[in-house]
């Protein structure tokens, strides 16, 4: 308690900045890359990011541009920090967990925990055991092997993964999984675009958005940017937006909150954004209530409908929807009942707006649609994004340059790894595949995704945990839950770069295993490797890392993966030879993962080469009819009781998900502490509140209230009756049973909660 107050003692709150980048982010970058590497290795690193023959930017899934048109530094304030946080010198090695307890660690904060450096040797926790204590990479790699031979139940491994590992790693790693008997494969994604996905399989056939770079940057002529806050978690798309803004395109962006990057970017890369005024990047910023999103695009849909009915064949594209979809019908019936009153309150939008949308939306020829967390994150958001699609299919914006739904990904090779088979219920065609090319008999039952993991914990049905990156604890929902859960594991093992929260709650014994970052040369028998991912665009390239690995005690993630298959199963698959040498994996990879034909030669190309998409490739919708579907959305949005809000959770500034930078969100305003509460001046007032009062935000739910004590009230402007709070801080908020229907994403921007006097 007194620890949290001192916290939100020490925050500072200035004016939200009404511009992006520019200098202030130059200088940040610098000077975290300077304090984490040195000049040296600062500059070696950040001349390599993104470019051929370098390594993909760990940071978020944003797609670089054509070889000749990379600059110099093509990365971003944030990419930066994410390289000087894992090419740090700073070390956690032997002596640093003799200092240090299990239990001392664990009073500690993912910030602090994290900032010590990077792991460097394997460790093993003991059963009953105070300390980690170093292990043999040997024994460590068979004592895994050892837990999985006795289990009794495939079912009772999990193999979480994190949306960093390559698809090398991923590969061998779902292999490893199946090998074993199941498919318990939950990952990063369960939380974040699976309602994306879930969504665009069931309307275009394919799992993936359809647009390209250049058909933002070139030819899009209305871009709406919904949900996201590209400022500061893709901030190389602002580049993007400037350029299309620049040729006379429109950009809305639909958001409750005013995100700085909206109002104004000034460019680092070129001279006029670093000391002009920058570009307005956007037409308007529609402040949509918090999940009010569906009732928002139902509301459009029905105003093209509309202005169709007065102009038969002006405003919709007859013929596509004629040749290419289904279920128009129905959707226009629905859309047809829809009552004004209700889409107003739902999504928080007056009519008047709507039209006004509506006529820019009819006056515009390509029109695509961005869309990252504040739309996957909620009870209804498969539904919310069918209706984007619907809205996107009325006027023929699929399948045609400049036109398309662009989800935004997050972790850089999140969408790599979901095609590499990261999928708890991967389809038949692919369990196929590798039953053809491997000669044994994958799993077919579904496997758990992240919250089906954490049930399954909790219920004494999981072993073995097995984390490969990511900060599971942290990141998951209800946090005391997910702690407690992860705690029965008999074992629980972390192949990572960096100590955090999840490596100490361990089950009876654990494991942490240090590995290679994406920075670092990865050298195994075979000769020097390269690994492979794929951006938000469907693009595949190469990585390599440039520099000398941090300690010679490291692994790649192949290397341990492929270890612990090899002492499980010996060399019935060729283990060695995968772990030896990468390219072997891409030939089996080549073999069962469609559209990777030639994939070892096509990596030379310059840019590597995207998948195939055959809805944008040739309007083909692989679905069930063979057709685009329109679907029947009915329009809702939580209730909230009086005397309660929406809270988002959502990231600040300086962090990558549950790796905290700094304690300061700059285009917001706020310095020196993340436990505060974002409300609406308005609503604070009529709540009894003031800015500056430090508040319990207590979250209600069907089983039960959760709450996190004395967070600082700041008054910002949100929509009426929302509110918004950091992630992780936060997730203890979130409850384990409110999930998204049909992707089972928990619901974190969608949590009803009170303020209390503590
Ligand atoms: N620097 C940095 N980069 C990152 C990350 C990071 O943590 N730091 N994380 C990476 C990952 S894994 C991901 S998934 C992406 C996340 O990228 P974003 O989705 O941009 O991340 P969030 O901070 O969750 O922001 C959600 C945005 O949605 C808005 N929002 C919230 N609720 C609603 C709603 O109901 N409707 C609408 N229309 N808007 C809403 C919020 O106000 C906020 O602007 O970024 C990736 N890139
Ligand atoms: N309340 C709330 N919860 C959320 C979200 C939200 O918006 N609100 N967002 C969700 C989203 S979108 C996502 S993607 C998840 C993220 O969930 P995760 O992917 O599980 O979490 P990260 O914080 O990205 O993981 C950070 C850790 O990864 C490890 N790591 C870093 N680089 C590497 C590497 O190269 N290899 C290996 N093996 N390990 C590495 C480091 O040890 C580091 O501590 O969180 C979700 N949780
Ligand atoms: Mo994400």
């Amino acid at each position: 308690m007194e620890a949290e107050q001192i916290d939100a003692g020490a925050i500072r709150v200035g004016t939200p900045k009404r511009s992006a980048v520019g200098m202030p982010a130059i200088a940040s970058s610098m000077e975290h890359a300077l304090e984490e590497m040195g000049v040296r290795r600062s500059l070696k690193v950040l001349t390599r990011v993104n470019h051929d023959g370098g390594f993909d930017c760990p940071s978020c899934a944003w797609p670089d541009p054509d070889p000749e048109h990379r600059r110099l530094a093509e990365f971003c304030e944030n990419g930066a920090k994410a390289v000087a946080w894992e090419a740090t010198r700073k070390r956690v090695d032997a002596g640093f967990f003799a200092r240090h307890s299990v239990a001392e660690l664990r009073s500690r904060d993912d910030h602090w925990l994290e900032a010590n450096g990077r792991l460097t040797d394997p460790v093993y926790l003991a059963p009953g055991a105070t300390h980690f204590e170093p292990i043999a990479w040997d024994d460590a790699l068979r004592l895994v092997a050892d837990r999985l031979r006795g289990l009794p139940d495939p079912d009772r491994a999990v193999f979480y993964t994190s949306g960093r590992a390559s698809n090398e790693a991923a590969f061998v790693y779902q292999l490893l999984a199946r090998r074993l008997g199941t498919n318990n494969l939950p990952d990063c994604s369960n939380m974040c675009h699976e309602s994306s996905g879930a969504a665009l399989s069931a309307t275009i056939g394919i799992g993936k958005g359809t647009v390209t770079l250049a058909d933002l940057e070139d030819h899009a002529d209305l871009i709406f940017v919904v949900g996201q806050n590209p400022g500061t978690n893709h901030p190389r798309m602002l580049t993007a937006l400037e350029k299309a803004k620049r040729r006379g395109a429109r950009i809305v962006a639909v958001n409750p909150l005013p995100e700085a990057a909206f109002t104004r970017f000034r460019n680092p890369q070129v001279a006029r954004g670093l000391i002009g005024a920058g570009t307005v990047l956007t037409d308007a910023i529609v402040p949509v209530r918090v999940n009010g999103d569906l009732a928002l695009f139902a509301a459009l849909n029905r105003a093209l409908l509309e202005r169709e009915d007065r102009q038969p064949g002006t405003v919709l594209d007859g013929a596509f929807i004629a040749t290419h979809c289904d279920g128009f019908e129905a959707a226009a019936a629905a859309w047809r009942q829809l009552d004004w009153p209700a889409l107003e309150r739902l999504s928080g939008i007056p009519r008047a707006a709507v039209e006004e949308l509506a006529d820019t939306v009819a006056g515009a020829e390509r029109i695509v649609v961005c869309w990252a967390m504040g739309l996957t994150q909620h009870r209804n958001a498969v539904a919310t994004i069918q209706e984007v699609v619907n809205f996107l299919l009325l006027r023929g914006n699929i399948g045609r340059p400049g036109a398309g739904p662009a989800p935004v990904r997050g972790h850089s090779n999140v969408q790599g790894d979901r095609t590499m088979g990261i999928w708890e219920k991967a389809p038949d065609a692919f369990l196929d595949g590798l039953r053809d090319e491997f000669g044994f008999e994958p799993p077919r039952h579904h496997g758990y995704d992240t919250v089906r993991a954490i049930e399954a914990m909790r219920a004494g049905r999981v072993d073995v945990f097995v984390a490969l990156g990511g900060n599971f604890a942290a990141a998951a929902p209800d946090t005391a839950v997910t702690e407690a859960a992860l705690a029965t594991c008999a074992l629980t093992v972390n192949i990572a770069t960096k100590l955090n929260r999840t490596h100490l709650c361990h089950g009876r014994e654990a494991l942490v295993l240090p590995c290679l970052g994406r920075t670092e040369r990865d050298v195994r028998p075979g000769g020097e490797q390269l690994v492979t991912v794929e951006d938000s665009m469907s693009m595949v390239h190469a990585s390599r890392g440039r520099l000398a690995p941090v300690s010679a005690g490291l692994r790649s993630e192949v290397a341990i993966v492929t270890g612990i298959a090899a002492a499980r199963f010996g060399e019935d698959l060729g283990w060695g030879s995968m772990g030896d040498d990468y390219r072997v994996i891409r030939k089996h990879i080549e073999r069962v993962v469609p559209g990777f034909h030639a994939f070892e030669e096509r990596l030379d190309q310059p840019g590597g080469f995207v998948l195939p998409r055959p809805p944008r490739d040739a309007r083909t919708f692989p679905t069930a009819t063979g057709k685009a579907r329109f679907t029947v959305n009915p329009p809702t949005a939580v209730e909230v009781p009086d005397g309660h809000l929406l809270l988002q959770t959502l990231r600040a500034h300086d962090q990558f998900n549950t790796t905290v930078y700094g304690l300061d969100d700059r285009y917001r305003g706020i310095k020196g502490g993340r436990r505060i509460v974002l409300v609406d001046p308005a609503d604070l007032a009529r709540l009894g509140f003031a800015d500056g009062d430090l508040v319990d935000l207590v979250s209600v739910f069907d089983d039960g209230e959760r709450r996190v004590r004395a967070f600082r009230a700041v008054a910002y402007p949100t929509a009426p009756g929302c509110a918004a709070a950091y992630f992780p801080e936060a997730n203890v908020l979130v409850p384990l049973g409110s999930t998204a229907e049909v992707s089972n994403t928990p619901t974190s921007k969608s949590v009803v909660i009170r303020l209390e006097r503590p």
